[in-house]
């Protein structure tokens, strides 16, 4: 953007969030062939367009009234993700599926710190704002960004398989008293700082996937935290909300709570059984 008032940040995976609730009730009421017949199938669709697609596909059975099975498609463009929500909307175990809601958005990895440090740089070597010479500097030091093989990895990594997920959007607040936006850079990169220093002392312990979705979606922002203790999730949460950053300018979207499992056992999950831990 090469704002000086913007961070710039990278792109990677075009994220779609899916929630369906499953009518179990008349599932119920085919026949155990039927039901047979139509798990299989959709088992075998789900792995086939695992395999097919430059992306990754991931299942969860949610908790709660609000959904009962989330699908998160990671692919390379809108394109195919449209592919994607099609093929789901065609097989026969859709006409058991509601759709309840969704979320667009784009994986993105915010640069503050890397942003601030690029305007200095050119302004160091003295070059004019927004020339020729100084937007020529600026993308290429965005992308050294790009090709920082750390950040590449980060980018197009795969669903992170752990047994539990959580899905919710949030804002920064754009209030009378409270801002974000109308915050000085110096100011919100700061407070990014400290965000980022509590949740690395979670490192391990869970996986944080932010996607962007200004434009794209109701909110700003899509958090999926992924861990091996949905404990992880409340401790790290009620933590970050004492922090500045969430605390003076977190809003937060509806919460989806799940277990992962693999698409291999999307027979268990239509059968209402107990899911096998996921296999990496
Ligand atoms: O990308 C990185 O790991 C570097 C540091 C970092 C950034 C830039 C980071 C670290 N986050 C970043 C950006 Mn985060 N994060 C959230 C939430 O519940 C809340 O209060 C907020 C929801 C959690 C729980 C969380 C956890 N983070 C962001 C952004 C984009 C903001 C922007 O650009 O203005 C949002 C909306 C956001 C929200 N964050 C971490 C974590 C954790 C656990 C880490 C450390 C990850 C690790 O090192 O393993």
């Amino acid at each position: 953007m090469r704002n000086p008032n913007v961070p710039e940040s990278l792109d990677g995976w075009h994220i779609l969030h899916r929630m369906f609730r499953f009518d179990r009730h008349r599932w119920e009421q085919l026949s155990g062939m039927q039901r047979d017949d139509l798990a299989r199938q959709s088992t075998q669709a789900l792995l086939q367009l695992h395999a097919a697609y430059d992306g990754d596909v991931s299942v969860a059975q949610l908790l709660g009234h609000k959904a009962d099975l989330m699908l998160t498609h990671y692919a390379r463009s809108f394109e195919q993700l449209a592919v994607l929500e099609t093929k789901i909307d065609s097989l026969g175990m859709s006409a058991f599926l509601r759709p309840v809601y969704s979320y667009l958005s784009v994986l993105e990895l915010g640069l503050y710190e890397a942003t601030a440090q690029m305007h200095k740089t050119l302004e160091a070597q003295g070059l004019e704002p927004h020339s020729e010479a100084w937007i020529q500097a600026f993308d290429a030091l965005l992308l050294e960004q790009t090709r920082e093989p750390r950040n590449g990895v980060r980018l197009w990594a795969k669903v992170p398989h752990r047994r539990y997920v959580c899905f919710y959007p949030m804002n920064k607040r754009r209030g009378e008293t409270y801002n974000w936006y109308a915050t000085p850079y110096e100011d919100r990169n700061r407070m990014m700082r400290e965000h980022g220093k509590i949740g690395r002392t979670y490192h391990g312990l869970v996986n944080q996937v932010i996607s962007g979705s200004t434009g794209f979606d109701e909110y700003e922002w899509g958090v999926d935290l992924y861990a091996d203790d949905p404990l992880v999730f409340k401790n790290l949460i009620y933590e970050m909300r004492f922090d500045e950053a969430s605390a003076r300018y977190g809003e937060f979207g509806p919460f989806y709570n799940g277990i992962q499992f693999s698409i291999a056992e999307f027979g268990t999950f239509l059968k209402g059984d107990v899911l096998p831990r996921l296999l990496d």
